[in-house]
């Protein structure tokens, strides 16, 4: 079955208000990060890959803000280590309600849990991966490092965080260059100048991306040892970070 085509912003009418993660984003989530999220695809079979290479017995792997299960299911189908589950959490309902349906019609054996709730309380134990998909850019920055504390700390020696997050730039005509060729990468994906504008406004103020500098800065107030960008296209990056 092909995705369901993401045009939540191509009405022109009226002033589009916050952007929130209902059940008309659902609909076509697929769709919509696929030709929003340049790497998408590929950082999530990375994912998978990753997870071949660093999950380990008898422990569990986290997907933080999991919405439809595309990197629980990476994960899933890749894992070697014996006993091991996955907690996918997401604190929008309609996400989860969605996720649980495709992880019903999925089937991999490694146990799959899932939960609605804020990655903000959850407790992180005995986790050898933990992957943030484009997840703590949704969270207030005075509170992103309680939530990588949080990892840090439920990680076993030799455990894994996969970050992902749409990055800023520090230099300024940099930082318009990435987002001009994030927006001719939207276009090129069929999604039409009002459409681009329109879904901008809506996200602005609830995505709020920070520069990689003070992503490693914060990964290593956690205690992080080793942090690296392993993937980047444009103004979208992902990170892995390793407890020593
Ligand atoms: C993927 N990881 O396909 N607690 C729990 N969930 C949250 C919170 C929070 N505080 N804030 C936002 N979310 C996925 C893609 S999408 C990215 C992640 C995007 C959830 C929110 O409901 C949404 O499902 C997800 O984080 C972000 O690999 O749409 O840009």
């Amino acid at each position: 079955m092909s995705d369901k085509p993401d045009n939540i912003y191509a009405n022109p009418l009226g002033q589009p208000g916050p952007f929130v993660f209902d059940e008309t984003v659902v609909n076509v989530f697929p769709d919509m990060i696929k030709r929003s999220v340049p790497g998408y695809a590929t950082i999530i079979n990375m994912i998978g890959n990753l997870a071949e290479r660093y999950v380990q017995a008898n422990s569990v792997c986290y997907d933080l803000g999991c919405s439809l299960g595309a990197a629980t299911l990476a994960m899933r189908h890749r894992i070697q280590a014996a006993n091991t589950r996955i907690l996918g959490i997401d604190n929008s309902a309609a996400m989860i309600e969605r996720c649980r349906q495709v992880i019903a019609a999925d089937s991999g054996e490694v146990p799959v849990e899932l939960v609605c709730g804020d990655v903000q309380n959850i407790r992180i134990e005995q986790a050898s991966m933990v992957v943030l998909n484009f997840t703590l850019q949704f969270i207030p920055i005075d509170q992103r490092l309680a939530v990588l504390t949080a990892i840090y700390e439920g990680l076993l020696p030799g455990g894994v965080l996969i970050l992902s997050e749409k990055v800023a730039f520090e230099d300024k005509p940099h930082h318009e260059l990435m987002i001009e060729l994030h927006h001719n990468f939207k276009r090129s994906n069929g999604y039409s100048d009002l459409e681009i504008a329109r879904k901008r406004s809506a996200i602005e103020n609830v995505l709020i991306p920070e520069t990689l500098a003070t992503h490693r800065q914060r990964l290593r107030a956690a205690g992080f040892g080793s942090v690296d960008v392993w993937f980047q296209c444009f103004n979208f990056a992902s990170m892995i970070a390793i407890k020593p």
